[in-house]
């Protein structure tokens, strides 16, 4: 009899096939010419093959699992709920650098994170244009590819390069707040802080160890969930932007190789407010 550890591992092997065969669509686009649409901003971009790979992922996987819940980006933006329940979820993010897929950019990705009882159970990331599969399952470690990555265990963040992203700029004073944090941790000093462009890869970054940190504010449970497994299962750790226990409805988180790392940023940097996914204000 098969107990519910197996049955998980049974999603996550269906996960990666839907993944790759969604990953193959998005770089075939990529060859295409691509029509952008404006969302929320003219800088909130969205395509075609964000929604067309958003409902092939979430239809592949509800045939063969048609009582689990899910939460898309592009379903959300249509309209449905994104409130996180205790039964299986899905956390589906169809492309994750949105606007680098637009700018043949490479870093883009399918990010998908399966959830039980609200904790991620395991996360994929496919960096589509990279060709890697970033592999992570609660308790079974994090992979590229089928290899075993582990973050650089980095615990000086004066020797530690930093990710993060400008986007999400709406008010003056929000974007002010962005760029001072971004200001703060280079005065540290840091080696570096680069805007890769997307949240599940640059999670992925940090999981391999070409980055050592990684910080935002303003995103979503879908930027964060496939990603989120693959930092801790390679080691990594991940925490609130101030410091304390990461919550994945806050739409804020930071990244980190060493506890160390992760708390000196927190102390950097100035929070601001962002709502939450269940609980959507106008940020
Ligand atoms: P997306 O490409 O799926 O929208 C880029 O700054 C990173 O932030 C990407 O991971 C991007 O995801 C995410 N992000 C979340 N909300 C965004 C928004 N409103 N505008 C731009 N990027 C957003
Ligand atoms: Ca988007
Ligand atoms: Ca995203
Ligand atoms: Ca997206």
């Amino acid at each position: 009899i098969n107990d519910m550890t197996d049955s998980w591992q049974e999603c996550m092997n269906h996960c990666v096939d839907v993944t790759k065969q969604a990953g193959k669509i998005v770089r075939e686009a990529l060859e295409k010419d691509i029509a952008v649409m404006e969302k929320s901003s003219p800088t909130d971009l969205v395509t075609e093959t964000d929604q067309r790979v958003e409902k092939l992922i979430i239809s592949a996987i509800r045939e063969k699992y048609p009582t689990h819940c899910f939460i898309g980006e592009e379903s959300v933006a249509a309209g449905a709920p994104s409130v996180l329940s205790d039964g299986p979820t899905w956390i589906i993010d169809p492309i994750d650098g949105t606007t680098n897929f637009v700018h043949r950019f490479p870093f883009v990705s399918v990010s998908i994170g399966f959830t039980v009882n609200k904790e991620v159970e395991f996360g994929i990331v496919y960096s589509c244009m990279e060709d890697k599969m970033y592999t992570a399952r609660r308790g079974k470690g994090a992979f590229c590819n089928g290899l075993p990555i582990k973050v650089s265990g980095q615990e000086d963040i004066t020797k530690s390069l930093v990710l993060t992203e400008m986007g999400l700029k709406k008010d003056p004073e929000h974007f002010k707040t962005v760029m001072d944090n971004i200001q703060k941790i280079l005065n540290v000093p840091v080696h570096g802080v680069r805007c890769p462009g997307s949240a599940a890869v640059n999670m992925c970054l940090v999981a391999c160890g070409a980055a050592d940190a990684y910080y935002h504010q303003g995103i979503y449970c879908w930027d964060m969930a496939g990603g989120a497994a693959l930092v801790t299962e390679a080691g990594g750790v991940i925490v609130d932007i101030t410091g304390g226990p990461f919550d994945l409805m806050s739409r804020r988180l930071i990244v980190a190789s060493s506890p160390r790392v992760a708390q000196r940023i927190a102390q950097e940097l100035t929070v601001f407010p962002c709502g939450r996914d269940d609980a959507p204000c106008s940020h």
